[in-house]
C-alpha cells in the first residue's frame, strides 16, 4: 500500500498527544512513535480512536507509512533524546525529508542541529511550541527556524493547526505561525517568548503582593480587581487565569491559592534567556530579576528564618484604597511595556548577532494568540511595527510613549511606597530603574571609566573629542604611560 501519512510525531507526553489530534482534526493523517511503544497501543486504543491516526512500533515502519518529502517531528524532551532520535533517523530518510524538533530546544542546539541535518542533504526545522496541553489540542502559536527550504512543505500543516490572531491592521484572521529565520530564530523566539512569560508572571504575582498585604485584599476581592483589569489594557491570558485562580476554593472552602506553598519552579527557559542576554550585552533587567525572585522564592527555609530574624513591620499602604488599585494597575502596565522593550531589544541584538532577518510585527502577531503570554497588549506592539518596521526601540513608539507618560506618577507611588513599608517589588522597580537609567542622557559611567582607568589604564574617551579615541591618565603620579589592551573586569 502506498505510504498514508502526511507527518510522524514522535514523543507521546501531553504536547505530541495534542498535536497529533489538532493535526488530525484538520485532515491531515498522522503517525504516531513514541520510545516506550506500550504508549502508542495505549494513545490508539484510548484519545486517537475513531481518528485515522496511524501508529507505529519501530522508526522504520513509522518512516515507511510516511508520503515525500517525509516530515518527522519530535515533541520529546529537549536535549540529548533530540539528538539521539536525529541519529536514529538519518539512515532511514533520503534527501529532502524534514526532521522537526517541536520541543524546547537551546537554539545553539538547533544552529548546530540545523548544520548537522542540512550536512546529511536533509532538511532541519526548530519550532518553538507555546500555548501548553489547551494550545497543542486547539490551536498553540508555533514559531518555526532552520532551513528555509523546508518551511513550504510544514507551513500548510503548521498554520492549519496554530491558534488564529486578529491582524489590527487588516482586521483579518492570521494564523499565529510564520517563518521567523534560519538556524535558531525559531527557538531563540520562543526562548524569549518564555523570559517574558516570566517577567509577566512576577509582574502580576507582585500587584497580588501589594493588593495582599499592601492593602489586606481577600483572594475574592483580588479575583475582582483581576475581572476589571482584565477588560482594559491589560487584557491577556495570565491575567485572567489570574482571576479565576484567585476565585478557585479547596475541598474545605477556603482558597485554594492560600494553601500553595510560596516556593517557584523553573524549567530552564527564562534562565537561558539571561545568559544570552549577558553575552549580547542587552540589559533585560526585568526578566533577570524574574528569574532570581523565583530563586530567592526557592529558599524558603532560610526566608523563614530570616523572617523571624528581621520581623517584618506594619505593611499597609496608607491612603485611598480605590487609588492605590489603580496606582498599582498602572505600575504593573507601565512595568510590562519595560519588560516587553527589553525583550525586543534582545531579539534585535541576536538578530544583528547571527544574520537573522527577524520581523518584529510578525513576532508579536504570532505570540497575539496560543500563547502564555498573548494579550490585547501585543496586537499594539504589532500596530507599532506595522506604523514603523524599523522602530528601534518600543519606548519610542508613540503609543507606547504616551502609556509611559500616563503611568510614571502611579508607577514611582507604588515603588516608592512598596520600599517604605517592604514588600519586595523587584521586577517593578527594576523595570523604573531601567526607564530612568534610559531616558538620562549623562550616567555616572563617567565615574566608573575613571575608576577603570585608575585601577586598570583601561583608558576612556572625552566629552570633548570624538568617540573613538581614547585617553589614559597617570592618577597617581607613580604609574607608568601604557593603556591596557586585554585585561577586563
Ligand atoms: P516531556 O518533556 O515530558 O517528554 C516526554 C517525551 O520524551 C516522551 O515521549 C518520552 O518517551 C520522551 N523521552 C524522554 Br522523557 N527521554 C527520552 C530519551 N532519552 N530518548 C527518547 N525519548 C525520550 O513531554 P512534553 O511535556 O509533552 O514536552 C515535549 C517537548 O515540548 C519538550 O521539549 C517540552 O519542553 C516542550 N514543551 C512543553 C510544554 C508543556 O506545556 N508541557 C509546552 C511547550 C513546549 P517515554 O514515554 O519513552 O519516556
Amino acid at each position: 500500500m502506498d505510504p498514508q501519512a502526511d507527518i510522524a510525531v514522535i514523543g507521546l507526553a501531553v504536547m505530541g498527544q495534542n498535536l497529533i489530534l489538532n493535526m488530525n482534526d484538520h485532515g491531515y493523517t498522522v503517525v504516531a512513535y513514541n520510545r516506550t511503544t506500550s504508549k502508542v497501543d495505549e494513545f490508539l486504543a484510548v484519545e486517537a480512536k475513531g481518528t485515522r491516526i496511524l501508529g507505529a512500533h519501530s522508526l522504520a515502519e513509522m518512516v515507511a507509512q510516511l508520503k515525500k518529502p517525509r516530515r518527522v517531528m519530535l515533541m520529546v524532551k529537549a536535549g540529548s533524546a533530540v539528538d539521539d532520535f536525529i541519529e536514529q533517523l538519518l539512515p532511514l530518510l533520503e534527501p529532502g525529508d524534514i526532521v522537526i524538533d517541536g520541543g524546547n530546544s537551546l537554539f545553539q542546539d538547533t544552529i548546530r542541529r540545523t548544520k548537522y541535518v542540512e550536512s546529511k542533504g536533509l532538511l532541519y526545522i526548530g519550532t518553538g511550541v507555546s500555548g501548553g496541553e489547551e494550545g497543542a489540542r486547539h490551536g498553540p502559536s508555533i514559531m518555526p527556524g532552520g532551513s528555509p527550504a523546508a518551511w513550504p512543505h510544514v507551513q500548510p500543516i503548521f498554520q492549519a493547526i496554530a491558534a488564529k490572531a486578529t491582524d489590527p491592521a487588516t482586521g483579518a484572521q492570521e494564523p499565529c505561525c510564520d517563518w521567523v529565520g534560519e538556524g535558531g530564530a525559531g527557538h531563540y523566539v520562543k526562548m524569549t517568548h518564555n523570559g517574558i512569560e516570566y517577567g509577566d508572571m512576577q509582574l502580576i504575582c507582585e500587584a497580588y503582593h501589594l493588593l495582599k498585604d499592601g492593602l489586606g485584599m481577600s483572594p475574592d476581592e483580588m479575583h475582582t480587581v483581576f475581572k476589571t483589569w482584565n477588560e482594559g489594557e491589560l487584557q491577556s491570558y495570565l491575567i485572567e487565569i489570574t482571576r479565576d485562580i484567585l476565585a478557585k476554593k479547596d475541598d474545605d472552602g477556603s482558597p485554594l491559592v492560600d494553601k500553595i506553598l510560596d516556593t517557584a519552579g523553573q524549567k530552564g527557559t527564562g534562565k537561558w534567556t539571561v545568559i544570552s542576554s549577558q553575552d549580547l550585552g542587552i540589559p533585560i533587567t526585568l526578566i533577570a530579576e524574574a528569574v532570581y525572585s523565583r530563586c530567592v522564592s526557592a529558599l524558603k527555609d532560610t526566608r523563614v528564618q530570616a523572617a523571624k530574624a528581621y520581623k517584618p513591620g506594619n505593611t499597609r499602604l496608607a491612603g485611598d484604597r480605590d487609588a492605590w488599585i489603580e496606582d498599582i494597575r498602572k505600575a504593573l502596565y507601565a512595568s510590562k511595556i519595560i519588560s516587553y522593550a527589553q525583550g525586543y531589544m534582545l531579539m534585535r541584538a541576536a538578530a544583528q548577532e547571527h544574520k537573522w532577518n527577524l520581523n518584529y510585527g510578525g513576532i508579536a502577531l504570532m505570540w497575539r494568540g496560543g500563547c502564555i503570554i498573548r494579550s490585547r497588549f501585543l496586537g499594539d506592539i504589532k500596530a507599532a511595527f506595522e506604523k514603523k518596521p524599523k522602530l528601534e526601540n518600543l519606548l519610542f513608539d508613540p503609543f507606547f510613549k504616551k502609556a509611559i507618560k500616563g503611568c510614571v506618577r502611579s508607577w514611582r507611588k507604588v515603588v516608592s511606597g512598596a520600599v517604605k513599608k517592604g514588600i519586595p517589588v523587584p521586577a517593578f522597580s527594576t523595570a523604573l530603574a531601567f526607564f530612568d537609567g534610559f531616558r538620562c542622557e549623562r550616567l555616572p559611567a563617567n565615574l566608573l571609566q575613571a575608576q577603570r582607568d585608575y585601577f586598570g589604564a583601561h583608558t576612556y574617551e572625552r566629552v570633548d573629542q570624538p568617540r573613538g579615541q581614547f585617553f589614559h591618565t597617570n592618577w597617581t603620579g607613580t604609574g607608568g604611560r601604557v593603556a591596557s589592551g586585554t585585561y577586563t573586569v
